[in-house]
């Protein structure tokens, strides 16, 4: 009882980044990660710089929780980067984001790459900027093959496009009689997702105040934590992601004992 006052772990906040990341190891670790990164414009705004200027911030910061994460032993991040939504903003501003992808992979491809990352992506690639594309393409084809984090790019991705097209295909089966209308469940839904190859995501996160879930991912989230934050997204740091990784892990251990009892 006296040895638990005595010699309590340290408090999370006054220890050092690499003291919180050696203990988050000790603990279950969230198999997949995903992130809406929202308050972009906002960063940008307060220092009276361009929106552009907050989305180029952003991807230095998509990143840093790329490294992280992968250090962490987290399986899958899943980024929202571009939802079919924004395809509504100033033409310019939207020529500027699809450039992103070119300049991250440029810049971060042979560091990704020597990670052991696979890149990944989930979304409507036919209507995207060909240059996009073809960026998009080649970092998956060069990253094929490596077994590290999975990270899984949300790039013009709607979830409910993806459900409709996700039953779409399945409608189709049963059409030409390769399966039964008694053999769609739950299962076989989630096998038609985007995110098929990954596991369902134990933890979301989303920045910059909004509560809310903006047609991300709105099938794989049945069961998921969420953790928001009023930090814009360019200001997400290693502490920030800690925060967010050290809270699931605190929830875990509060209802670990209890898994698919009080915790639905
Ligand atoms: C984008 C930066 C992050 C904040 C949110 C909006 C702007 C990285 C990528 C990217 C995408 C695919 C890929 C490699 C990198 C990206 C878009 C926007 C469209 F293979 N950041 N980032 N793509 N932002």
């Amino acid at each position: 009882m006296l040895h638990k006052l005595i010699r309590r772990k340290p408090e999370r906040q006054n220890q050092t980044l690499a003291e919180r990341i050696s203990q988050s190891k000790n603990e279950h670790i969230p198999a997949h990660i995903a992130i809406i990164m929202d308050g972009n414009g906002r960063w940008a705004k307060k220092r009276a710089l361009p929106r552009v200027a907050g989305h180029h911030e952003g991807m230095k910061t998509v990143r840093k929780i790329t490294r992280l994460a992968n250090d962490l032993g987290v399986r899958a991040l899943t980024v929202y980067a571009f939802s079919t939504e924004n395809w509504k903003r100033p033409k310019l501003e939207v020529d500027f984001i699809m450039r992103l992808p070119e300049e991250f992979l440029g810049k971060y491809l042979p560091e990704l790459i020597e990670q052991n990352v696979k890149v990944v992506m989930m979304g409507e690639n036919e209507t995207l900027p060909k240059h996009t594309q073809e960026a998009v393409r080649k970092a998956m084809e060069q990253t094929k093959d490596n077994t590290g984090l999975v990270l899984n790019f949300a790039l013009n991705y709607g979830s409910r496009a993806e459900i409709a097209q996700a039953m779409q295909k399945i409608a189709q089966q049963i059409q030409e009689g390769t399966i039964d209308h008694t053999d769609v469940n739950e299962d076989l839904i989630s096998q038609h997702l985007m995110t098929c190859d990954l596991p369902e995501p134990d933890l979301l996160i989303r920045t910059s105040g909004e509560v809310r879930l903006s047609n991300f991912m709105l099938w794989q989230l049945a069961y998921t934590e969420f953790w928001f934050t009023d930090t814009l997204w360019p200001d997400f740091d290693e502490a920030c992601l800690l925060d967010a990784v050290e809270s699931y892990q605190n929830r875990n251990r509060r209802y670990g004992g209890l898994k698919g009892e009080e915790t639905n």
